[in-house]
């Protein structure tokens, strides 16, 4: 009989299919729970999203467990796999082996890495002064991550920031041809511009080599059809479910102080049965049913 596939599988399978996939940010529990049951195949655990529902900033200021911790309960809640943002790895090679560990142990399918120095920044604040990881030292990264994982399916990209740093599109190839060659299962070439020319130009350039992700925060307004027709494998929508959670609880923090009230709030949030609904109560009515709920 076939076994059902596991979540590093997949993964992996969305990556080597033809078809452009959707993977969305989660940041916690119930937000990969409700990008699950929109319908996404697969759950971007964001350093970004996870960092900043935590109050802390996106510069390394959780530790590698506390995020690991955050991603655990992601993949407990959920049954599609979870793309953990590794960053860079949270040290050398050794801490990036150890990381690789961790996350199958905790049932993650995959981890992505990217070629800038601990502790990071995000792209988008102060991406073309940050310093580049040597691509030797990164590509040794990317061997022991591969060489340390148990399961042959868990999936490890690797991401280069070469564009974000302004080195330039030539740069660029070469990390992302070297990262290759090195053993990821995929490449993200990160972009922080309006337009997706340089994008094309590197998509153009790479000539479907190896699986492509992409993450379009800031070039958003192309279709996503231009990404389909290029074969990319995958986009990742990076922080949506963050920014939809911050303006929802900004309007109802401030219109109960506003209005000493929450009658005018209540009817457009979420009810309590909904709640309860996403924590998955039902199943723990069924396990009472059949083992008792007694103390
Ligand atoms: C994240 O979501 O944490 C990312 C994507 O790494 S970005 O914020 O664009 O760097
Ligand atoms: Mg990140």
């Amino acid at each position: 009989t076939d076994s059902p596939p596991t979540k590093a599988q997949m993964l992996r399978a969305l990556l080597t299919t033809t078809r452009l996939d959707f993977i969305m940010e989660a940041h916690n529990g119930l937000s990969a729970r409700i990008a699950e049951e929109a319908g996404f195949p697969a759950i971007w655990a964001s350093g970004l999203a996870i960092s900043a529902s935590l109050g802390v900033r996106d510069n390394n200021e959780a530790s590698w467990t506390q995020v690991v911790e955050v991603a655990e309960f992601m993949a407990d809640a959920t049954q599609v796999p979870i793309l953990f943002d590794g960053d860079t790895g949270f040290g050398n090679f050794n801490n990036f082996r150890r990381l690789v560990r961790k996350l199958e142990q905790r049932g993650i399918a995959g981890v992505c890495l990217e070629d800038k120095i601990f502790p990071k920044a995000n792209s988008f604040q102060r991406g073309p002064s940050q310093l580049l990881a040597p691509v030797d030292d990164f590509c040794g990264k990317i061997k022991a991550g591969k060489d340390a994982q148990y399961d042959e399916s868990f999936v490890l990209i690797a991401r280069t920031e070469a564009l974000i740093a302004g080195c330039g599109l030539a740069e660029a190839i070469r990390r992302a041809e070297a990262y290759r060659q090195a053993g990821a299962d995929a490449i993200i070439v990160h972009s922080a511009h309006a337009s997706p020319d340089e994008i094309f130009a590197f998509l153009d350039r790479w000539e479907n080599r190896h699986p492509i992700i992409l993450i379009p925060t800031k070039y958003h307004t192309t279709p996503t059809q231009h990404f389909a027709r290029r074969r990319v494998a995958a986009l990742i929508w990076a922080n949506h479910l963050l920014r939809s959670s911050i303006a929802a609880m900004q309007s109802t923090a401030v219109r109960i102080v506003r209005e000493r009230s929450v009658s005018r709030i209540e009817p457009k949030i979420a009810s309590l049965n909904e709640v309860f609904r996403l924590q998955g109560d039902e199943e723990l009515r069924v396990a009472e049913g059949r083992f008792g709920d007694g103390a």
